[in-house]
């Protein structure tokens, strides 16, 4: 994804807010002991921060200007004023600091909004008041297309520098070279980890004496994220994929990512289709994004401040103003996770996100630092806002006001009452809440594993991806509730009441509805596999592209349900299941049905059946 053409569309989006509305909610974060202030407000687009002397320095990318805000004031002072080709990725675009010199990469122009006319890394010495001495320290090509130039900086445990530079889109102008992964002689300084010469004696180290031995690693395509880990000194990067896998890659020493051949985790064919280019090797991303979510920032956890997080890893995204926290191994070079959709290293769109969300709704976040103080530090580009996430000690729980990211599991709280309730991301897992009421309220992302919901009403509640795995929810109400993308596997939701239920790509393989109602749901592109539906009413339900393979309907009614583009597996009907004189030609065109009919328990029995039956259903 490209991360600032992403603006115009996120523009574009403000104008229905009802669909964005988890993108563009106050920010919020999962562990209830930490607190989120605005720190600083009214930046214009801000892209980078770094902390020098007793201040922050942050960079505006279209207007090009370098702010400083004094600690214990909120005053901003304009150091410098760049004139910034600010289009697409260009602008303001990277800054850090080292010692008493501060390093800013900038795409220039006449005058701000005009044509690119160079890409810089500067070198300023930090006089006290002021940025002194200018000096070019490397000059890159120009990205024809105005994407992927990169910018990003970090400094190492031995003081040497490392920028990240994309692609430039070279390839889309003859230009991709074997730091692209192409077989030919066409060497650039571009997609590369550039090992910095901060004295400025090798302008361009694609023309100097040996181009190689300023590259720590190629195959990059598009990063906004380069760190070194505090406690191993290596690298890490974000990088942006197309439209799929985004990546988060462990770096070693001549690391080839494997752009453009491979993005995301690759096949063992693809890696050998690489072409050998001097001494770099491929390795695959330590986790990847399916569905790309244009990752931003990444940081360790140097902080004394928050001592419960110090083994792990922060990413930032663009796309969906998330914050990602991922638990290192202990050797800190890949991650760990409990959740088994994540343990393949790829978030799938069906995988449950709660394991890796640190916090959420903190619009295009472009920067996140640890300051000299111990507390996070935030950027929000679309925001244009800088927050602070601060531990408070000794935060009281009051169990009887639940805050967002509430975590209560373990406990019993039945009939307890939650109506109209902000309860996002709260787990409630292992817990026995018969009969408690959240109707009306929103419950995003909450997690109900293991639980008891016996008789609960979650009648109109937002429950979009909240996760109901092995969860007892007879008798419960689900009246117009919204379970999109929600999990359900192995669950029991025996006599439950679940008309005008929305369940959009939700998960509910090994479920059984025993006998309650589905009215007019909405089950698109639902996974329903291995679902028990007997005696349930399903009238009008809307199961187009869902999974119903291996669905038993004994006894259900199925009057009025559409089944288009769904994939029907094996289904089991029976002489009291109502369909509605027949299923119909979408039924079959799936081409996959088998219908047995459940005169008997025993197998054989079932099959020989099949044949007979089909007639009865238009064929
Ligand atoms: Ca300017
Ligand atoms: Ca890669
Ligand atoms: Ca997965």
């Amino acid at each position: 994804m490209k991360l600032f053409r992403t603006l115009g569309f996120l523009l574009l989006l403000l104008i229905f807010p009802c669909i964005i509305s988890d993108v563009f909610a106050e920010p919020v974060l999962k562990n209830p002991n930490y607190s989120i202030e605005i720190f600083v407000d009214g930046l214009e687009f801000p892209t980078t921060m770094d902390f020098l002397n007793d201040g922050i320095i942050v960079l505006e990318k279209n207007s090009g200007k370098i702010k400083y805000i004094q600690n214990g004031s909120l005053e901003k002072i304009q150091l410098l004023d760049f004139n910034v080709s600010g289009g697409w990725e260009l602008g303001l675009l990277g800054i850090l600091v080292d010692e008493n010199f501060v390093f800013i990469y900038v795409t220039e122009a006449v005058v701000d909004g005009g044509e690119q006319i160079s890409n810089k890394l500067y070198r300023y010495t930090w006089n006290g008041t002021s940025l002194t001495d200018q000096k070019i320290i490397h000059e890159f090509p120009l990205s024809p297309s105005g994407i992927h130039v990169g910018g990003i900086m970090t400094k190492n445990l031995d003081g040497e520098l490392f920028l990240i530079i994309g692609d430039m889109a070279s390839s889309s102008h003859n230009l991709g070279g074997p730091t692209q992964n192409f077989d030919n002689n066409i060497l650039r300084d571009t997609g590369i980890i550039l090992n910095v010469v901060k004295d400025g004696s090798i302008l361009k180290p694609m023309e100097s004496q040996n181009p190689i031995e300023h590259y720590y690693a190629i195959g990059i395509r598009n990063s906004f994220g380069i760190s070194v880990d505090p406690i191993t000194g290596k690298i890490w990067d974000t990088e942006n994929g197309e439209n799929t896998f985004d990546e988060i890659n462990f770096i070693e020493k001549k690391f080839n990512s494997g752009w453009e051949k491979i993005m995301g985790i690759s096949v063992p064919s693809q890696v050998k289709l690489l072409p050998k280019f001097e001494n770099f090797e491929y390795s695959d991303p330590e986790f990847s994004w399916e569905k790309t979510v244009a990752p931003t920032s990444l940081i360790f956890f140097n902080s004394l401040k928050f001592p419960d997080n110090k083994n792990n890893l922060l990413v930032s995204d663009c796309n969906n103003g998330n914050i990602y926290e991922f638990k290192l191994n202990s050797e800190r070079n890949g991650f760990v996770f409990e959740n088994i959709g994540l343990q393949d290293k790829v978030f799938n769109p069906s995988d449950n996100m709660v394991e890796i969300i640190f916090g959420a709704g903190f619009g295009c976040v472009t920067d996140l630092k640890f300051g000299p103080d111990g507390i996070l530090y935030v950027v929000s580009a679309t925001e244009g806002k800088i927050f602070r996430v601060i531990p408070s000690e000794n935060v009281q729980q009051n169990k009887n006001n639940i805050q967002p990211f509430v975590n209560i599991s373990n406990e019993n709280l039945k009939f307890k009452k939650y109506i109209d309730a902000d309860i996002k991301y709260g787990n409630f897992s292992n817990s026995d809440l018969s009969g408690a009421n959240f109707s009306k309220s929103n419950m995003l992302n909450v997690e109900f594993n293991e639980s008891i919901l016996k008789d609960t009403n979650l009648s109109n509640s937002n429950l979009k991806h909240a996760s109901f795995k092995n969860t007892i929810l007879t008798n419960a109400i689900l009246l117009n509730a919204d379970v999109s993308g929600a999990f359900f596997e192995n669950s029991s939701l025996e006599n439950t009441i679940l008309q005008g239920l929305i369940g959009l790509n939700a998960k509910f393989t090994n479920v059984t509805f025993f006998n309650s109602n589905l009215e007019g749901a909405n089950l698109s592109r639902s996974d329903l596999s291995n679902v028990d539906f007997t005696g349930a009413n399903l009238s009008n339900v809307d199961f187009t592209g869902a999974n119903l393979s291996n669905v038993d309907f004994t006894g259900a009614n199925l009057s009025g349900v559409q089944y288009y583009n769904s994939n029907i597996g094996v289904v089991i009907i029976d002489e009291n299941t109502i369909v509605d004189g027949c299923f119909g030609p979408d039924f079959w065109n799936r081409g996959m049905a088998l219908i047995y009919q459940k005169i008997s328990q025993n197998e054989d029995i079932i099959s020989e059946i099949i044949l007979n039956l089909i007639p009865l259903f238009c064929v």
